[in-house]
Order: structure tokens, then C-alpha cells, then sequence
């Protein structure tokens, strides 16, 4: 159960600072994906609600992709530049962390590690050494929404559960449990869901237009990802790779590649699959989905320091040729399928 009890000295530290703080800054690893956009964006407006005399910017390192810009606030997400031009000051008296470590924040790195108070809230198992001055991770949460939602509901913030509010959760809701299909969807969750669904928000755009539509060049990506997937052990392994020329060529992005390993997952027969993304000539994108055999987490851990996630589901981040990676990766992946019977 996801109880805000745990953490009084956390809110209590949280309240104690918000009381004085003018600025503050709130960020997210990497690209947005649903549930960190919307922990931000849930967070942001709570904040704004409890303290209207806070000024709350939120800034990623990465534009915010087009399929999470239809959400309420969307427009107030920065990315260094247009906070630049927007002639804002890059100084804060707290800053904000969601859905994971700010090792992976790119250039807003730099500013969190420069504001006095570090706030870091998350639903990872992840340890790290980062200094952060308020910690909350709780790991039974379905997602970060569901966190924030507990958070917004003390009595430092008391948010009132609008229909934008309301849509900032249930999109990290869905996002993170796959529509409440993933093993970490509780029961909690989806009673969750339901009291956001009485706010009477549109449930079906949130879903459809934040995680299920994709341009037609987007499609057309998929379709050759999924045509070149090629398997392993006996069918147990899937993978494919997905690289910048093949972006270039179906005029995609790389949000673009959301869903794609759900459909190589879903393949009948198969134990784990994996995706190779390539971000760069030396730089990969490792994701990986497993039925629960091999422990993926524990995979990608094992693969570089930048790796980990969830045992079902989890990721890494390596520095060679996509070629290599992709060899290197499937040789070790066969050796921890073989282990499994
Ligand atoms: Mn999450």
C-alpha cells in the first residue's frame, strides 16, 4: 500500500522549505514519457494551487514530444533554450526530480546540482549516491503519479482533483502499467482510476492520443522494426534495431519507438525481447521486456552502471556501434536464457 505515513520527516522537511521558497525547478530523466510528464505536470499545478506565490518552472533536457502536448499546462514545459528566451533566471531555491535520478537529466543536471534544496520523488528500486535532501521512493507505487497523488492529498497540499489533475495521474497510471495490464498494477491503482474518472475527464483521449496514435511515418517505422525482428533460442529471444537512418527515413522521431517492443514482447513463444536503439554512432538505447525467467533489471545492471528498471521491464544505456552492442547484448542474453532450464 502506498501510505504517505512513511515519510512525515519528508513532509515535514517539504513544508518547512516550501514555506520560504520563491523558485523552484522541476525536472525529469531524459525524453518525457507519460508518467514522468505527468508527475510533472501534476506536481506543478499542486504547487501552484498550495503556494500561489511559488513561480514553478518545469525543464527537461528534451523537447516534449507531440503526443503529450494535447495535456492541460503542456505549454508551460521549458527546455533550456526557450527558458532562455523566455528571459527567466536559472535560479532556484528548490528543485524537483520525478521518475527517476537526476544523473539522467541531462543539462538540467547542472541547475538541480547548483539549487540548495534537491527533491527527489520516485517509484524506482534504484540505490544512488546522489545528495538529495528530500527522498521519497516508494517502490509498491504503480507509477509517479499515483506518489504525487498521495502527496497532493496530505494537508500541506489538499489539491483539489480537477479534470486536469485528474488526467496528469491517471496518464502516469496507464502509461506505467500498460493499461493496467503490467504486474505492477494494484488494486490501489485502478481504485485510484476511478475517483479520477469521476472528475468526468476524457479517459479515452488521455489514452488514445497520449499513448496509443502514432503519424503515419511513425507506423510505417514500426512496421519495418517489427519485419526486420529476428529471434534466438528457440524463439525464446526477439529483438530488432531501430536506427537514426530508419528514423530519417519514415521522418520519425525517437518517441517514435514507444509500443514497438510491446508488439516484439507479445510474440508467442518468447521469453525476452529486445530493442536496440541507436542515439548516436556510439551510443545505444538497450530496452528490454521479459516474462519474468530472467530478471532484466538485474541484466542491464549487469551490462553497464547505466542500466537497470524493473525485473520485468528495464533499459540501458551503452557506448558502442550499435552493431557491437547488439552482438554483445544477444551473446549474454543467450547465456542467461540457457540458465533458466
Ligand atoms: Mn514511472
Amino acid at each position: 500500500m502506498v501510505a504517505m505515513t512513511h515519510f512525515q520527516d519528508e513532509l515535514n522537511a517539504l513544508g518547512k522549505a516550501l514555506a520560504t521558497a520563491k523558485r523552484i525547478l522541476i525536472t525529469a530523466p531524459g525524453a518525457a514519457d507519460g508518467d514522468s510528464i505527468g508527475a510533472q505536470l501534476a506536481l506543478q499545478r499542486m504547487l501552484n494551487q498550495a503556494f500561489p506565490n511559488l513561480q514553478v518552472f518545469i525543464v527537461n533536457d528534451e523537447e516534449l514530444p507531440p503526443r503529450y502536448q494535447f495535456l492541460p499546462d503542456a505549454e508551460t514545459v521549458f527546455i533550456p533554450e526557450t527558458f532562455a528566451r523566455a528571459q527567466h533566471e536559472r535560479k532556484f531555491d528548490m528543485a524537483f526530480v520525478v521518475d527517476g535520478g537526476i544523473d539522467r537529466a541531462g543539462r538540467v543536471k547542472h541547475w538541480y546540482d547548483q539549487t540548495p534544496i534537491k527533491v527527489f520523488i520516485d517509484h524506482h528500486a534504484v540505490s544512488c549516491d546522489y545528495p538529495y535532501t528530500i527522498r521519497m521512493v516508494d517502490p509498491k507505487a504503480s507509477a509517479t503519479t499515483e506518489l504525487i497523488y498521495h502527496l497532493s492529498q496530505t494537508s500541506l497540499f489538499k489539491t483539489r482533483i480537477d479534470p486536469q489533475f485528474a488526467q496528469h495521474i491517471y496518464l502516469g497510471l496507464v502509461f506505467d502499467t500498460g493499461f493496467f495490464r503490467h504486474s505492477n498494477t494494484t488494486a490501489e491503482a485502478m481504485v485510484l482510476a476511478a475517483e479520477l474518472l469521476k472528475t468526468g475527464f476524457d479517459f479515452t483521449r488521455v489514452g488514445e492520443r497520449g499513448m496509443l496514435e502514432r503519424s503515419l511515418g511513425s507506423l510505417r517505422l514500426m512496421a519495418d522494426t517489427l519485419g526486420q525482428a529476428k529471434t534466438r533460442e528457440q524463439g525464446k529471444i526477439i529483438w530488432s534495431v531501430l536506427t537514426q537512418d530508419m528514423l530519417r527515413k519514415y521522418d520519425a522521431i525517437p518517441d517514435d519507438r514507444e509500443g514497438i517492443i510491446d508488439h516484439l514482447f507479445l510474440t508467442h513463444g518468447v521469453e525476452v525481447a529486445l530493442l536496440l536503439f541507436e542515439l548516436g554512432p556510439q551510443q545505444v538505447k538497450v530496452s528490454l521486456r521479459s516474462q519474468g525467467k530472467v530478471d532484466v533489471a538485474r541484466f542491464a545492471r549487469a551490462l553497464t552502471v547505466r542500466g537497470g528498471g524493473h525485473s520485468k521491464a528495464a533499459g540501458a544505456l551503452l557506448e558502442m556501434p550499435i552493431q557491437e552492442a547488439a552482438e554483445s547484448v544477444l551473446e549474454k542474453l543467450s547465456a542467461e536464457i540457457k540458465k533458466t532450464h
